[in-house]
């Protein structure tokens, strides 16, 4: 069997890339974690891999603390097979904006900066650029070179799974001389746009890769890449007539599990109208509504074309995530055939072990999702906890919520906010502090001729309800590090009457991160709806219009497709 290291500094989801290298073939993944290990195996490694997410400056000081910084370069010197993953092919730049003073393996003297929230591409619309840039994205310029070697099975055609806030951008003068003097020096740049902006998505030279998309959360487009570096294939023929780039990713179609153990104590996918998960007719009369089993549910919407799936456990206020092993198996098992991102949510929170009696922070509760298989946890009730305590505290950041702990660690882009909100009408608006939305249409009036309304936060499954409004909790949790929200309407959920674009449009006009547009779709034309409405939202998801069976993801895609819009599609599931 071959051998593949991977350096692993323990910060993230390595356990999708160990995965996708066994799915691929025949091999065996050894973790190399300090400089001990790497002089021990140093003999033997034909093909490193080197992944990274979260921080720049996180990764690089791990990389210090485990004296992995000079092993790494010099093995890259020597010549020999090397594949970077996103954090990884940015530490082998000099310096990043996102941790001033730190400095990479500056393998190339480039400087990463952030994306631009007022890109031109978006402004003129009136819109902000959503910063991290998630989402998928072709690869539509690859540089040629003297030199044999391509970009290891990468095609101009197919889309790649990016989430980063910083990159290489093509606009600086020391990256564009390092491409014109590509030809000459043996350096291979693919290049990806977003917004106005160009940025490095793949390098190669000689045995050396990197790429800033995660080959192994871009489905079979993805394999295909980490099939060709561990096969040597870096030759192959790749098509590299690329169209213009639009600069926009693809149209995102999540598929969403609200998962809960039911009164056999079976954990199944339920679905329930306005957050009741209990059948009100037949036979099974206040039963959990059970809709199948939650892995083999998400294989099937990944092999639909879903682009990501999130996992919700919507009991685990309750029960605790550090005694709750089925849903960490649940994961484990997604994670093995799955290769699209995973997000999981439910419990996250500090919390005492409810054996040890210790408290556990929040970041720990993360890490267990993370080492299972999870790229993103999703933060319900705490986040509105934690949205409060910010006001109280006159916004003062204190650097211990777990918003700020997770997103230090992991990154930003693995900490999403779920929001459950119900609209509440207010006569005037003098009669609150939250930022109101003017009512137009006089038949939406409140039932006492309420001109105004927002929404009222929710937590522990809609049960509880706050004085804070769903605006107001994503810009706090949006300036503590959150880098994604799944906004969820309890007034549209379960209901298939479409999303609340009223709703969507009040937050995404606000914030800058990506929102993703939850509750209430039940058929294609709504997902069409959500993304003309011209705010920046560019990810949806959908949750009982595909466990009834109704639509399929494709189905979705198809219609997005017929209207004009971009979304990924994978045809030829093979590898
Ligand atoms: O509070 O951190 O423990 O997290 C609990 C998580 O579980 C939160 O994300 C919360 O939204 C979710 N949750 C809790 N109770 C319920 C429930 O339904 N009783 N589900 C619940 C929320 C919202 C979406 C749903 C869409 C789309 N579900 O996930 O899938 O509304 O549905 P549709 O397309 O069928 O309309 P914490």
């Amino acid at each position: 069997m071959t051998k593949v290291h991977i350096i692993d500094v323990e910060s993230g989801n390595l356990r999708s890339l160990n995965n996708s290298i066994e799915y691929i073939g025949d091999y065996e993944v050894v973790y190399i974690r300090n400089r001990d290990d790497f002089s021990t195996l140093d003999k033997e490694i034909t093909h490193l891999i080197f992944p990274g997410v979260g921080n720049f400056g996180h990764f690089v000081r791990e990389l210090i603390k485990r004296d992995l910084m000079e092993p790494v370069k010099r093995y890259v010197n020597e010549g020999r097979k090397l594949m970077g993953i996103c954090v990884g092919l940015q530490s082998l730049f000099s310096e990043s904006e996102e941790s001033e003073g730190i400095c990479g393996m500056s393998l190339l003297d480039v400087k990463l900066t952030k994306f631009d929230t007022s890109d031109p591409t978006f402004k003129t619309r009136g819109l902000l650029k959503s910063v991290p840039h998630i989402g998928w994205n072709t690869v539509h310029s690859l540089t040629p070179s003297k030199s044999d070697r391509c970009l290891y099975g990468m095609n101009t055609q197919d889309k790649y799974y990016f989430v980063h806030s910083y990159a290489a951008k093509v606009d600086t003068p020391r990256i564009q001389n390092l491409i014109s003097k590509a030809e000459d020096s043996g350096w291979r740049f693919g290049l990806s746009k977003y917004g106005s902006e160009t940025f490095v998505a793949a390098i190669s030279k000689g045995s050396f890769f990197a790429t800033q998309f995660h080959p192994e959360k871009s489905g079979v487009a993805g394999l295909r890449v980490i099939k060709a570096f561990l096969e040597d294939s870096a030759d192959e023929i790749i098509n590299t007539t690329s169209s213009t780039p639009s600069g926009l990713p693809s149209r995102r179609i999540i598929a969403c599990l609200d998962v809960r153990t039911n009164d056999q104590g079976d954990l199944v996918v339920t679905k329930g109208d306005q957050y009741d998960v209990r059948e009100k007719s037949g036979s099974s009369d206040g039963s959990v509504r059970n809709l199948g089993k939650p892995v083999e549910l998400a294989l099937k919407y990944y092999e639909q074309g879903a682009d990501e799936i999130t996992f919700l456990n919507i009991t685990s206020f309750r029960d605790s995530p550090l005694t709750d092993l089925p849903m960490l198996e649940v994961l484990r098992q997604a994670a093995k055939n799955i290769f699209v991102p995973l997000t999981v949510g439910g419990g996250i929170k500090d919390m005492k072990d409810p054996v040890s009696q210790e408290m556990v922070p929040a970041l720990k509760v993360a890490e267990l999702y993370f080492a299972s298989g999870a790229d993103k946890v999703s933060l319900g009730s705490e986040a509105v906890t934690i949205a409060e305590q910010y006001y109280q505290a006159d916004k003062i950041k204190s650097g211990s919520t777990a918003i700020e702990q997770i997103s230090h660690c992991f990154g930003n882009q693995a900490v999403v906010i779920s929001i459950d909100p119900k609209r509440k009408f207010v006569g005037s608006l003098t009669e609150t502090s939250m930022q109101c939305i003017e009512i137009s249409d006089p038949s939406k009036f409140g039932p006492n001729g309420e001109k105004y309304c927002y929404y009222q936060v929710t937590s522990q499954g809609g049960r509880k309800l706050h004085e804070i409004g769903a605006l107001e909790v994503c810009l706090a949790c949006e300036d503590l590090g959150a880098g994604e929200i799944l906004l969820n309407s309890i007034d549209h959920d379960g209901s298939n009457k479409g999303f609340n674009l009223e709703l969507l449009r009040q937050v995404k006009e606000n914030v800058s991160i990506p929102v993703i547009a939850s509750s209430g779709a039940g058929c294609p034309s709504h997902f069409a709806e959500v993304f003309e409405m011209d705010c920046g939202i560019d990810a949806a998801l959908g949750a009982g219009m595909f466990h009834r069976g109704d639509y399929k993801v494709a189905d979705v895609k198809k219609y997005l497709l017929s209207q004009g819009m971009d979304v990924r599609s994978e045809m030829d599931m093979s590898i």
